[in-house]
């Protein structure tokens, strides 16, 4: 089995509820377990600021998917929730599950690449990750303690 996180990004819909929704989908991933799951955070919106404030997460699971597998499986979840792919670079949606880490592999393909190409710069992936694998190493050695010390807040905090 590989350790693999996954974000989990919703702003339109019910955005709490999305997210509960996802995790509970990600439940039912074949071949997979849920390990964890961080709390629930509300973030400031990367991008255009006209838009709702995001609730985010980040959920480790375990799998014998392989890395497209699972994003067939990631995307499959994003599409029985009411995503809508529009045009627009970082505006709103209903549900987003991008896949952060796949072990420690560094995969490169058109479809998929991963690390994700945010999430050392992203404070609604760095500080939910952390909340749940404090002394994680990432792929390329950097710390993730120390990437969260880099990246401010920015509004987010723990939802509830
Ligand atoms: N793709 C490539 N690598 C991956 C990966 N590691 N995980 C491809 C998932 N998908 C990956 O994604 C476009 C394509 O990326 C997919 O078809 C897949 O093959 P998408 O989800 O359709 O499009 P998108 O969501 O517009 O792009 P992306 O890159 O997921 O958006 P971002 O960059 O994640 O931005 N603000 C806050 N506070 N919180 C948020 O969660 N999210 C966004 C979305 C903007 N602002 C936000 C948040
Ligand atoms: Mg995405």
């Amino acid at each position: 089995m590989i350790t693999a996180y996954i974000a989990v990004g919703s702003n339109l819909g019910d955005p709490i509820a999305q997210a509960q929704q996802a995790i509970k989908s990600l439940e039912s991933l074949p071949n997979s377990r849920v390990i964890k799951a961080s709390s629930l955070y509300s973030s400031t919106p990367m991008g255009p600021q006209n838009q709702p404030d995001y609730i985010n997460a980040v959920v480790k699971i375990e799998t014998d998917l392989s890395p497209i597998e699972l994003l067939d499986n990631t995307q499959k979840i994003e599409n029985e929730q009411g995503r809508v792919r529009k045009e627009e670079r970082w505006g709103p949606r209903t549900l987003d599950l991008d896949i952060i880490l796949y072990g420690d592999e560094v995969i490169d393909l058109p479809r998929l690449v991963v690390p994700h190409y945010g999430m050392k710069v992203r404070e609604f992936v760095l500080y939910p990750l952390q909340e749940i694998e404090s002394n994680l190493i990432l792929p390329d050695g950097s710390a993730l303690n120390k990437l969260v010390e880099s990246v401010d807040r920015n509004g987010l905090q723990v939802w509830g």
